[in-house]
């Protein structure tokens, strides 16, 4: 019998599980990753960014702050023919998700309302709806969920003691208020964090614990590998141990057993054997499309390729997207 997802887990359990012997632990997550999902289907989103660089955030991994000498051209918000015509390439390629992310600290009423605009014409396509635009108010949320937005995601990126050393213009209660902002309004949750920017396995275990203790768990978790660019104060830091980062995949999949964990950014960092090895341990989405937000993101054939090697294929269309196919063919 499956049981049911559990939100009282202790820092003590998790813990022990992030100790087990990395064989134990990843044949215990593939067992619970099976109870609750096909082991061979994928999940797939492209992301778009609606609005590039200058924000006045300093979190220190990201090459969009203004703060950060990094090569990003600034880009302002994007023409809603301009992102549907992006979803439509993004659907054409495979994509069931599509996911608008803005350098904003906090969107303006109107932003929301041009945003709201985009959200409703992706929607339009069959497509799911994601959007990653900082801080949000209760009011930007309620107009978000009525445009159809089915995600926001707003990511706690790692521990509360272990943010503080790398953002230090907004807090980890702000991020927290947000998503209870989301969440009072009916939205699904898209939350995770960044793995390899200096922090410890205790923080580790804290972001992880955090996630699984939130009244419902996040419909996904995306697990970024930090991409270094230059120009941002992390870009010497040292790069993760693939194990490690495997192991953080696999506790995420045992403690929140029923969510899409993504392996998100740093893919192209990744050996094919590593991304595998994720995928055992039950990572089950990807970010797909040549593009993250600033940075590079696999080839989509080079996807498909090893996806294909590995017997996994694309996660079957959405009951969102199946209805909305059906009434385009009627
Ligand atoms: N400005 C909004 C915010 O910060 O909430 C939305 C966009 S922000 C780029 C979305 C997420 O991307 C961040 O929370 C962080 O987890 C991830 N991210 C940004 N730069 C990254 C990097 N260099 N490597 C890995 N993940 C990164
Ligand atoms: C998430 O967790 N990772 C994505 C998405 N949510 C918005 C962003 C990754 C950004 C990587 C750096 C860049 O491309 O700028
Ligand atoms: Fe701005 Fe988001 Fe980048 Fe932070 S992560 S600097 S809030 S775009």
């Amino acid at each position: 019998m499956t049981s049911a997802p559990r939100n009282d887990w202790t820092i003590a359990e998790v813990t022990a599980l992030y100790e087990l012997p990395f064989n134990d632990l990843l044949f215990q997550a593939q067992g619970v990753h099976r109870k609750f999902f096909d082991p061979h289907e994928v999940q797939i989103s492209t992301l778009l960014s609606i609005k590039t660089g200058a924000c006045p955030e300093d979190c220190s991994y990201c090459p969009q702050s203004v703060r950060f000498d990094t090569n990003v051209d600034e880009e302002p918000l994007l023409d809603c023919r301009v992102v549907i015509e992006n979803a439509k390439a993004a659907k054409a390629k495979g994509a069931t998700r599509f996911c608008m992310g803005a350098a904003y600290r906090s969107p303006k009423p109107k932003q929301v309302r041009q945003i709201a605009e985009m959200i409703k014409a992706v929607n339009d396509l069959g497509m799911e709806t994601c959007a990653t635009l900082g801080m949000l108010t209760p009011e930007a949320a309620t107009e978000l969920k009525e445009a159809g937005l089915d995600y926001y995601n707003h990511n706690l990126d790692s521990s509360e003691s272990f943010y503080k050393k790398i953002i230090t213009t907004r807090t980890f209660q702000h991020r927290l208020d947000t998503l209870k902002n989301v969440r009072d309004v009916g939205m699904k949750i898209c939350c995770g964090g960044i793995i390899g920017m200096g922090e410890e396995d205790q923080d580790r275990i804290e972001l992880l614990h955090t996630l699984a203790t939130m009244p419902e768990h996040p419909g996904s978790v995306p697990i970024n590998q930090l991409v270094a660019v230059e120009g941002t104060p992390l870009e010497g830091v040292a790069k993760v141990d693939g194990i490690d980062f495997v192991r953080t995949i696999a506790v995420a999949r045992i403690l929140m057993p029923a969510t899409h964990v993504r392996l998100s950014a740093g893919r192209t960092e990744m050996s094919d054997e590593t991304q595998a090895m994720c995928f055992f341990a039950g990572a089950n989405s990807i970010f797909y499309g040549e593009k993250l937000l600033t940075t590079e993101n696999p080839d989509a054939d080079k996807d498909l390729a090893l996806m294909k090697r590995l017997g996994l294929r694309p996660e079957a269309a959405t009951k969102h997207q199946r209805l909305e196919e059906q009434r385009q063919s009627a």
